[in-house]
């Protein structure tokens, strides 16, 4: 990304600039959008003397939520859209025109979280916890929230143990509404289950 370009990203230099071509801010190659740094990056210190800013790596279950176990299926879920057109999607598939994923009870699916967008998307499962990889098997952290930063993979393990129909979505309200949204269908589950 050139200084021009940047300065043009300054708002108050955008006065007046009603003709602008916003197709050139679609121009940027991937090592640009890589060496791009979010300003906190640049900016922020830990305001304690010898402390550090914690990551998702540093998280650590008090005590493991299900026997540690092999994932059962694995599913890839690309997280697709454009900032410019504002779709959000899900492997380039918007809400409306998708199907529902279909999971059986009592398997346990990784999900893995491919983000190609240029924006953090923090995927919320319901019904069934978001066991985080962190690489520390049965204290892997359970969490409602994965929150998938821009251009990362992230894995997180589902016990498939809830009945019934689940959304699943980016929690950014206007990802979800704009497609960034599935349907989940748990099936197989035994007659005696509480089903919602
Ligand atoms: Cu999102």
């Amino acid at each position: 990304m050139s200084d021009e370009e940047i300065a043009m990203m300054d708002h108050s230099a955008m006065d007046g600039m009603e003709g602008m071509d916003h197709s050139k801010m679609g121009g940027m190659d991937s090592e640009a959008i890589r060496s791009m740094r979010p300003a906190a990056a640049w900016h922020l210190r830990p305001a304690i003397e010898g402390g550090r800013f914690l990551s998702y790596a540093d998280l650590k279950a008090q005590a493991p939520l299900y026997e540690d176990r092999e994932a059962t299926r694995e599913i890839e879920i690309r997280l697709t859209g454009s900032m410019e057109r504002y779709v959000w999607s899900i492997d380039d598939v918007t809400h409306a025109d998708s199907e529902p994923i279909v999971l059986q009870y009592g398997e346990r699916v990784r999900f893995t979280f491919i983000n190609e967008t240029m924006m953090a998307h923090p995927m919320h499962l319901h019904g069934m916890w978001s066991i985080l990889d962190v690489g520390e098997d049965a204290w892997n952290p359970a969490k409602h929230v994965i929150s998938v930063a821009p251009g990362t993979t992230v894995s997180m393990e589902t016990e498939v143990d809830a009945p019934g129909e689940w959304a699943f979505h980016c929690h950014l309200a206007y990802h979800a509404a704009s497609g960034m949204f599935r349907k989940i269908v748990v099936e197989g589950y035994p007659e005696s289950a509480d089903v919602r």
